[in-house]
């Protein structure tokens, strides 16, 4: 497991495992984590030090952001919507994360992540950056009070009974936010619809896998915060 920065050389590609360049604490590149494990794709994860990018990983993504994932042929694809996307469709025979059959089922788990998603995460990083303000508080209340009502109006998971693309798309800021909730002030138990997707969701093994403990979450956010650049190799020993 590598950590990535300026003046390093780009590692040689290895065999025909597909590639994730990540950073291990990106809710984005999470998404493309959750994904991979969701299907049981076997990869290789490059971690980049985003604030000190390899030359090299611009000649991947011209943008800079994680995730990326190459593919053991050199084709490369980012932003991780499209990312997953692309996991989904390039690797058919692996369990489906959308209902192939049902394009407008497919079309509602976008939606929400598009809208509610979208706006959630947005807040999210708002919140934290202000704390103690009210007004990114209440979008992110807002929000929150969207995403229940849509949970309570339809199945247990955006994927149905069981979690779906859109579920792993938006999980996680909610593991972010199970931790620092009591950081903002909100309590979650407020939107029990909310609170019941986020306990089902973290028993799904594919989530157990990917998550990090909230003592790092927590470093972590500190770390960021102060504009510490070692904040992203925190517990780096304990969970790669
Ligand atoms: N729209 C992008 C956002 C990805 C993103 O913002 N990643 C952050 C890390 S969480 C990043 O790479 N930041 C580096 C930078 O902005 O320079 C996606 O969905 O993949």
């Amino acid at each position: 497991m590598g950590h990535y920065s300026k003046g390093s050389e780009k590692p040689p590609l290895k065999g025909d495992r597909l590639r994730l360049y990540s950073m291990r604490f990106c809710p984005f590149a999470q998404r493309a984590r959750l994904v991979l494990a969701a299907k049981g794709i076997n990869y290789e994860c490059v971690n980049i030090n985003l604030k000190d990018k390899p030359d090299w990983f611009f000649d991947l993504n011209p943008v800079g952001k994680v995730p990326v994932i190459e593919q053991p042929d050199g084709a490369v694809i980012y932003e991780s919507p499209i990312c997953c996307d692309y996991l989904e469709e390039a690797f058919p025979d692996k369990p489906q994360l959308y209902p192939a059959d049902n394009p407008v089922k497919k079309s509602k788990q976008k939606i929400i992540v598009e809208t509610i998603g979208s706006a959630f995460n947005t807040a999210f990083y708002k919140t934290l950056r202000a704390l103690g303000e009210e007004e990114p508080k209440e979008e992110l209340k807002k929000q929150l009070s969207a995403f229940d009502n849509y949970l309570k109006q339809n199945d247990k998971h955006l994927g149905g009974d069981k979690p779906g693309m859109g579920d792993f798309l938006m999980w996680p800021w909610f593991e972010r936010l199970l931790v620092m909730q009591p950081l903002i002030g909100l309590d979650l138990s407020q939107f029990p619809a909310v609170s019941a997707w986020c306990a089902a969701m973290n028993e799904v093994p594919a989530v157990k896998e990917c998550s990090y403990p909230a003592e790092l979450h927590m470093k972590f956010y500190e770390g960021y915060k102060n504009g510490d650049p070692e904040s992203q190799l925190v517990g780096i020993d304990q969970k790669a």
